[in-house]
Protein backbone atom coordinates (compact mmCIF):
# COMPACT_ATOMS: atom_id res chain seq x y z
CA UNK A 1 0.00 0.00 0.00
CA UNK A 2 1.53 2.97 -1.46
CA UNK A 3 0.77 6.43 0.09
CA UNK A 4 1.81 9.44 -1.19
CA UNK A 5 1.82 12.63 1.40
CA UNK A 6 1.54 16.59 0.29
CA UNK A 7 2.63 19.25 2.37
CA UNK A 8 1.20 22.81 3.25
CA UNK A 9 0.73 23.16 -1.28
CA UNK A 10 -1.02 26.53 0.27
CA UNK A 11 -1.11 29.95 -1.84
CA UNK A 12 0.74 31.17 1.43
CA UNK A 13 3.93 29.32 0.71
CA UNK A 14 4.09 30.53 -2.67
CA UNK A 15 4.77 33.39 -4.85
CA UNK A 16 2.50 35.96 -3.90
CA UNK A 17 1.49 34.36 -0.64
CA UNK A 18 2.24 36.21 3.31
CA UNK A 19 5.58 33.37 3.67
CA UNK A 20 6.03 32.67 -0.02
CA UNK A 21 8.70 29.88 -0.38
CA UNK A 22 11.10 30.47 -3.38
CA UNK A 23 9.66 28.81 -6.33
CA UNK A 24 6.90 27.33 -4.45
CA UNK A 25 4.48 26.98 -7.15
CA UNK A 26 6.69 25.03 -9.36
CA UNK A 27 5.87 22.20 -7.38
CA UNK A 28 2.43 22.05 -8.14
CA UNK A 29 2.56 20.42 -11.57
CA UNK A 30 4.66 18.06 -10.37
CA UNK A 31 2.78 16.88 -7.44
CA UNK A 32 -0.39 16.83 -10.05
CA UNK A 33 2.15 14.57 -12.59
CA UNK A 34 2.70 12.58 -9.00
CA UNK A 35 -1.23 11.86 -8.31
CA UNK A 36 -1.97 11.33 -11.80
CA UNK A 37 0.76 8.94 -12.01
CA UNK A 38 -1.56 6.27 -10.64
CA UNK A 39 1.29 4.77 -8.67
CA UNK A 40 -0.66 5.68 -5.33
CA UNK A 41 -3.04 4.48 -3.32
CA UNK A 42 -3.80 6.87 -0.98
CA UNK A 43 -3.25 10.78 -0.89
CA UNK A 44 -3.21 12.58 1.46
CA UNK A 45 -2.35 16.39 2.37
CA UNK A 46 -1.82 18.77 4.89
CA UNK A 47 -2.77 22.59 5.55
CA UNK A 48 -1.29 24.91 7.88
CA UNK A 49 -4.37 26.14 9.43
CA UNK A 50 -3.62 29.32 12.02
CA UNK A 51 -6.20 30.99 14.01
CA UNK A 52 -5.24 34.98 13.46
CA UNK A 53 -3.06 36.16 16.77
CA UNK A 54 -1.35 32.60 16.34
CA UNK A 55 1.61 32.59 18.74
CA UNK A 56 4.29 31.63 15.76
CA UNK A 57 3.26 35.03 14.29
CA UNK A 58 5.79 38.06 15.07
CA UNK A 59 2.81 39.93 15.11
CA UNK A 60 2.12 38.48 18.06
CA UNK A 61 5.00 39.35 20.04
CA UNK A 62 5.76 43.33 20.43
CA UNK A 63 8.93 44.49 19.31
CA UNK A 64 9.76 41.49 17.40
CA UNK A 65 10.54 40.83 13.55
CA UNK A 66 9.67 38.05 11.25
CA UNK A 67 12.69 35.45 10.72
CA UNK A 68 13.70 36.29 14.35
CA UNK A 69 14.44 33.80 17.00
CA UNK A 70 11.73 34.55 19.32
CA UNK A 71 9.76 32.59 22.03
CA UNK A 72 6.57 31.03 22.55
CA UNK A 73 5.56 28.66 25.38
CA UNK A 74 9.09 28.83 27.03
CA UNK A 75 10.54 27.82 23.69
CA UNK A 76 12.80 29.00 21.23
CA UNK A 77 10.40 29.73 18.10
CA UNK A 78 11.13 31.19 14.91
CA UNK A 79 9.05 34.31 14.60
CA UNK A 80 6.84 34.20 10.85
CA UNK A 81 4.97 36.76 9.33
CA UNK A 82 1.51 36.34 9.73
CA UNK A 83 0.43 33.19 7.23
CA UNK A 84 -1.99 30.59 6.43
CA UNK A 85 -4.83 32.50 8.51
CA UNK A 86 -7.82 29.73 8.64
CA UNK A 87 -10.28 30.99 6.20
CA UNK A 88 -8.23 33.25 3.94
CA UNK A 89 -7.08 33.01 0.90
CA UNK A 90 -3.17 33.11 2.13
CA UNK A 91 -4.46 29.49 3.55
CA UNK A 92 -6.03 27.74 0.73
CA UNK A 93 -4.63 24.97 -1.28
CA UNK A 94 -2.58 25.88 -4.46
CA UNK A 95 -5.52 26.53 -6.75
CA UNK A 96 -4.05 24.35 -9.41
CA UNK A 97 -2.91 21.40 -7.02
CA UNK A 98 -5.81 18.43 -7.89
CA UNK A 99 -7.16 18.62 -4.74
CA UNK A 100 -10.11 16.65 -5.87
CA UNK A 101 -7.78 13.76 -6.00
CA UNK A 102 -6.70 13.60 -2.33
CA UNK A 103 -8.26 11.23 0.02
CA UNK A 104 -8.07 13.43 3.16
CA UNK A 105 -6.76 16.76 3.48
CA UNK A 106 -5.81 17.17 7.42
CA UNK A 107 -5.53 20.58 9.28
CA UNK A 108 -2.44 21.74 11.72
CA UNK A 109 -1.44 24.20 13.48
CA UNK A 110 -4.68 25.53 14.87
CA UNK A 111 -3.44 25.91 18.67
CA UNK A 112 -1.83 29.14 18.97
CA UNK A 113 0.43 28.27 21.92
CA UNK A 114 2.49 25.51 19.94
CA UNK A 115 3.73 25.50 16.18
CA UNK A 116 3.35 22.35 14.29
CA UNK A 117 5.55 22.12 11.39
CA UNK A 118 4.31 18.31 11.47
CA UNK A 119 1.31 16.57 9.97
CA UNK A 120 1.58 14.12 12.43
CA UNK A 121 1.81 16.59 15.58
CA UNK A 122 2.91 19.46 17.47
CA UNK A 123 6.62 20.88 17.98
CA UNK A 124 6.23 19.72 21.70
CA UNK A 125 5.53 15.93 20.15
CA UNK A 126 2.62 16.48 22.51
CA UNK A 127 -0.76 16.48 20.35
CA UNK A 128 -0.95 14.39 17.64
CA UNK A 129 -2.98 14.61 14.53
CA UNK A 130 -4.54 11.18 13.80
CA UNK A 131 -2.60 10.93 10.60
CA UNK A 132 -0.10 7.55 11.78
CA UNK A 133 -2.37 6.26 12.80
CA UNK A 134 -5.06 7.08 10.05
CA UNK A 135 -2.12 5.43 7.54
CA UNK A 136 -1.20 2.80 9.30
CA UNK A 137 -5.19 1.51 9.50
CA UNK A 138 -5.18 1.74 5.76
CA UNK A 139 -1.76 -0.84 5.84
CA UNK A 140 0.39 1.40 4.08
CA UNK A 141 4.07 -0.17 3.60
CA UNK A 142 5.16 3.00 2.20
CA UNK A 143 5.20 6.62 2.50
CA UNK A 144 6.38 9.41 0.05
CA UNK A 145 6.74 12.83 1.45
CA UNK A 146 6.89 16.19 -0.39
CA UNK A 147 5.77 19.85 -0.72
CA UNK A 148 6.31 23.06 1.65
CA UNK A 149 8.47 23.92 2.81
CA UNK A 150 11.53 21.01 2.71
CA UNK A 151 13.38 22.88 5.60
CA UNK A 152 10.42 23.02 7.87
CA UNK A 153 7.47 21.15 7.53
CA UNK A 154 8.40 18.59 4.96
CA UNK A 155 11.45 17.54 7.06
CA UNK A 156 9.62 17.60 10.44
CA UNK A 157 7.00 15.27 8.57
CA UNK A 158 9.50 12.82 6.99
CA UNK A 159 11.03 12.41 10.10
CA UNK A 160 8.03 11.99 12.46
CA UNK A 161 6.78 9.57 9.72
CA UNK A 162 9.57 7.25 10.05
CA UNK A 163 9.41 7.57 13.61
CA UNK A 164 5.84 7.76 14.58
CA UNK A 165 5.29 4.55 11.84
CA UNK A 166 8.06 1.77 12.27
CA UNK A 167 8.39 -0.72 9.33
CA UNK A 168 6.76 2.03 6.91
CA UNK A 169 9.27 3.00 4.13
CA UNK A 170 9.65 6.83 3.69
CA UNK A 171 10.78 8.69 1.08
CA UNK A 172 11.39 12.15 0.46
CA UNK A 173 10.80 13.51 -3.17
CA UNK A 174 13.32 16.31 -3.94
CA UNK A 175 12.22 18.27 -7.04
CA UNK A 176 8.58 18.21 -5.72
CA UNK A 177 9.51 19.86 -2.84
CA UNK A 178 11.29 23.73 -1.48
CA UNK A 179 12.65 25.21 1.19
CA UNK A 180 13.03 28.64 2.28
CA UNK A 181 16.69 28.76 2.48
CA UNK A 182 19.48 26.96 0.90
CA UNK A 183 21.51 26.15 4.19
CA UNK A 184 18.24 25.17 5.69
CA UNK A 185 17.15 22.72 2.83
CA UNK A 186 20.91 21.36 2.71
CA UNK A 187 20.89 20.31 6.35
CA UNK A 188 16.93 19.14 6.53
CA UNK A 189 17.94 16.95 3.34
CA UNK A 190 21.13 16.04 5.35
CA UNK A 191 18.93 15.03 8.62
CA UNK A 192 16.56 12.93 6.72
CA UNK A 193 18.97 10.77 4.99
CA UNK A 194 21.28 10.45 8.66
CA UNK A 195 18.08 8.72 9.48
CA UNK A 196 17.05 6.56 6.64
CA UNK A 197 14.88 8.40 4.66
CA UNK A 198 15.43 7.48 0.65
CA UNK A 199 15.80 11.15 -1.42
CA UNK A 200 14.65 10.69 -4.35
CA UNK A 201 12.91 12.94 -7.97
CA UNK A 202 9.74 12.56 -9.21
CA UNK A 203 10.54 10.43 -12.39
CA UNK A 204 12.04 7.86 -10.04
CA UNK A 205 8.97 8.09 -8.13
CA UNK A 206 6.98 7.37 -10.65
CA UNK A 207 8.73 4.90 -12.28
CA UNK A 208 9.62 2.62 -9.31
C1 LIG B 1 5.80 26.19 7.50
C2 LIG B 1 6.87 27.87 8.65
C3 LIG B 1 5.73 28.15 9.36
C4 LIG B 1 5.86 25.12 6.46
C5 LIG B 1 4.64 26.44 8.21
O1 LIG B 1 4.81 24.73 5.92
O2 LIG B 1 6.98 24.67 6.17
N1 LIG B 1 6.90 26.90 7.73
N2 LIG B 1 4.61 27.43 9.13
ZN1 LIG C 1 2.77 28.00 10.04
Amino acid sequence: MKALLLVDIQNGFCPGGNLPVPDGDKVVPIANALIDSGKYDLIVASQDWHPAGHGSFASSHPGKHPFELGVLSGKPQMMWPDHCVQGTLDAELHPDLRAAEIDLILQKGENRNVDSYSAFRDNERDAITGLADFLEGQGVTDLDVCGLATDYCVRFSALDALEMMPGVKVRFIEDASRGITPDGIAEAIHEMREHGIEVIDSRQAMSG
